[in-house]
């Protein structure tokens, strides 16, 4: 047996490019952390031989779990730590990665051995705390069972800096639980091809280009980095703001106890701070995904008392919860994040089913994905236009309202769609249509579904209503789910196809968003179906849709921190003199700041220097009817000079 104690050697060696896994085995496997794949460097490493155990804990609150060594069990050498005096399931050995040795934005594969005193079970799970204090847990080895030791091998972990208390642990049952051979590697951040075009970029002109992203993805340098080069249009919170997210049951049912009025759901932000904090930094606008849905949203919401065992309410109380849900929805909003451009809100999400019909009464989940708790108390889709009603009312007015809906391209569903879109559209309740455009490429470009026709005539279909269109969650898998070079051909054939259509429908599409930006992490991840892969390279879609496209001009970096210039006081349009162009320059800019402003999209727009310069009256005020006023009477010599004193 070895019994070297090996704790914080950093040394470097080649750790491995497999998911998390976990291989139970009568003899422990080989740590695979030490085959081939990725490069990285070992920042901690323990079999425990010197007794210390000072980088493990419970899990705080009332664990009543106690860490020691042990040499009643090993694997290399004579001890392990062991996990004893536990009483909950929840209960058990803890390590915490933001201990000061590992960093923020840095991806780590940790591995390990375990073993039960008896029987080897439970699961591997991980924890972190929000920047409003909540907790949140997720699994990331399920269903352990072996009658001996079980190598965890490579779990991936990474956090960023708006998580403290990120823990992985160990829970499950209330055996005494054995760990040995703990090891952290530090993986290399890999660099994202810098000399792409920008997608966003190219597109600039013709829609805004976005994607959808959760708050993990954050801790990844080379995602964000991908994001920040190709998708800074527009981000979709991809599960924070959606109602089980923002719902807090919680604070719910204490408000019904203290007042006794169950009319009023308490709202939070928590989970999709890091997101939209990350927006306000960037100034990246969002996309509101979802407010009214028959999934990811939890039944109580639905129930009498908001109480887990409650009846289901009646439609009465149900229009009254709605209204107050999506006002303090807004209202929370922009309390909280006045400055982001919330651009448009997916109000309804997927109530129409393939036939045209609305969904079933019931509660979905487990098999029943076709059920609404909506139609369960309404009876029917009579939500919908109370939901949009609410959204209008409460929703500032730069913030656009879509029906969203996936198969969109399906005759039953886009026929019921276009109903309802009509009649929305005829009330001024809606200004767009949502296509989810989650596509399928099938073996040949022939059998891909929808084909590239269906998409268009969907296109020409929802163009015709006269409403916007975003593309809001565009993904396509790979033919037989196999990522292989030719596979890699059609789906790339497939998505110039559809990407051709959506351009030839340029004029009525203001956004782009994919659902995600490389396979690994999408959501259909083993269909590949984004534009990166999982080593943050172009795929051969990204190329597709790409071609012919020219990169745009390229436009220096503004300088974050410009010295103050001096003022040409009064040549607003920088043409060199003052004139009454540039008196109506400035109440262009004033009217109309989206053609004119210093971003505008006109032809005659004003510079930064041309603001600097059209500050004539009451000079550090910025721009206001003044200055343009300021400017004539200079030119009919009313007054002698500028700025005005
Ligand atoms: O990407 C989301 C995934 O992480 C969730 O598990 C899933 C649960 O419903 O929702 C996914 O997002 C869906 C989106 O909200 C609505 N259209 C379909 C998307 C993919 O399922």
């Amino acid at each position: 047996m070895k019994g070297k104690n090996t704790k914080k050697l950093i040394a470097a060696l080649m750790g491995v490019a497999m998911g998390a896994s976990y291989v139970p085995a009568m003899a422990p496997a080989t740590v695979s952390a030490e085959s081939a794949g990725v490069e990285g460097t070992v920042v901690y490493s323990t079999d425990f031989e010197d007794g210390d155990v000072s980088m493990f804990s419970n899990r705080g609150s009332d664990d009543t779990t106690v860490i020691s060594v042990s040499d009643e069990a090993s694997v290399s050498g004579d001890k392990a730590l062991l996990a004893s005096g536990r009483t909950k399931d929840w209960n058990g050995p803890s390590f915490q990665l933001d201990n000061g040795v590992l960093k923020p934005y840095t991806e780590y594969s940790i591995s390990f051995k375990m073993k039960g005193r008896y029987y080897t079970g439970g699961m591997v799970s991980m924890q972190y705390t929000d920047l409003d204090g909540k907790e949140h847990y997720s699994n990331l080895v399920q269903n352990i069972s072996s009658s001996d030791w079980v190598s965890i091998d490579d779990l991936r972990v990474s956090f960023h800096d708006m998580q403290s208390k990120v823990k992985i642990y160990v829970e499950g049952g209330q055996d005494d639980i054995f760990i040995d051979d703990f090891k952290v590697v530090e993986l290399k951040t890999p660099e994202i091809e810098k000399d792409l075009v920008s997608i966003s970029d190219a597109f600039a002109k013709d829609f805004k280009v976005g994607t959808a992203i959760t708050v993990g993805d954050l801790s990844s340098k080379p995602f964000m980095a991908l994001l920040e080069k190709h998708f800074n249009k527009s981000i979709t919170v991809g599960n924070e703001m959606k109602p089980d997210s923002v719902l807090d049951k919680e604070a719910s049912q204490a408000y019904v106890e203290e007042t006794g009025d169950d009319t009023i759901p308490q709202i939070s932000f928590s989970t999709a701070k890091p997101i939209l904090n990350y927006c306000q930094k960037n100034k990246i606008p969002v996309r509101i995904h979802t407010l009214v849905w028959h999934s990811q949203t939890p039944s109580w919401f639905f129930k009498e008392g908001f109480a887990d065992d409650g009846e289901w309410v009646d439609k009465e109380k149900m229009l009254l919860r709605m209204e107050n849900y999506i006002k303090a929805y807004f209202e929370k909003l922009i309390e909280l994040y006045p400055d982001v451009d919330f651009y448009a809100c997916d109000v309804v999400n997927e109530a129409w089913m393939e036939d045209g019909k609305p969904r079933q009464p019931g509660e979905p989940g487990n098999g029943n994905y076709e059920k609404s708790l909506w139609v369960e108390i309404f009876g029917d889709n009579s939500f919908i236009e109370p939901a949009f009603t609410f959204a209008r009312k409460y929703a500032p007015k730069s913030c656009k309202l879509y029906y969203n809906d996936y198969n969109e391209y399906m005759d039953g569903k886009m026929n019921a769609i276009i109903e309802m879109a009509t009649d929305l559209k005829s009330k001024g309740l809606i200004d767009g249509i949502g296509m989810q455009s989650h596509l399928d490429a099938r073996q040949s470009l022939d059998a891909a579904f929808p084909s590239v026709s269906m998409y268009n005539k969907a296109l020409d279909k929802y163009a015709e209503l006269g409403l916007d269109i975003q593309i809001t969650e565009l993904d396509v898998t790979t033919p037989e789910n196999a990522p292989t070079d030719a596979n890699f051909d059609v789906q790339a054939d497939y998505y110039k196809g559809i990407f051709d259509a959506i351009y030839a429908h340029k004029d009525s599409i203001s956004a782009v968003i994919w659902w995600g930006i490389t396979d690994n992490k999408s959501w259909r991840a083993n269909k590949y179906p984004l534009l990166f892969d999982a080593e943050y390279k172009a795929k051969d879609a990204y190329y597709s849709i790409m071609e012919g496209v020219e990169a745009p001009p390229v436009v220096d970096e503004p300088d974050p921190d410009p010295e103050p210039a001096d003022a040409d006081y009064g040549d607003a349009n920088g043409d060199e003199k003052i004139a009454l162009s540039d008196s109506v320059l400035i109440m262009q800019v004033l009217g109309n700041p989206d053609v004119y402003g210093v971003d505008g999209t006109g032809d005659i727009h004003i510079s930064e220097q041309g603001m600097i310069n059209a500050d004539v009256a009451n000079v550090g005020d910025g721009l206001t009817n003044a200055d343009a006023l300021a400017v004539q009477e200079y030119l009919l010599k009313l007054i002698d000079k500028l700025p005005k004193e």
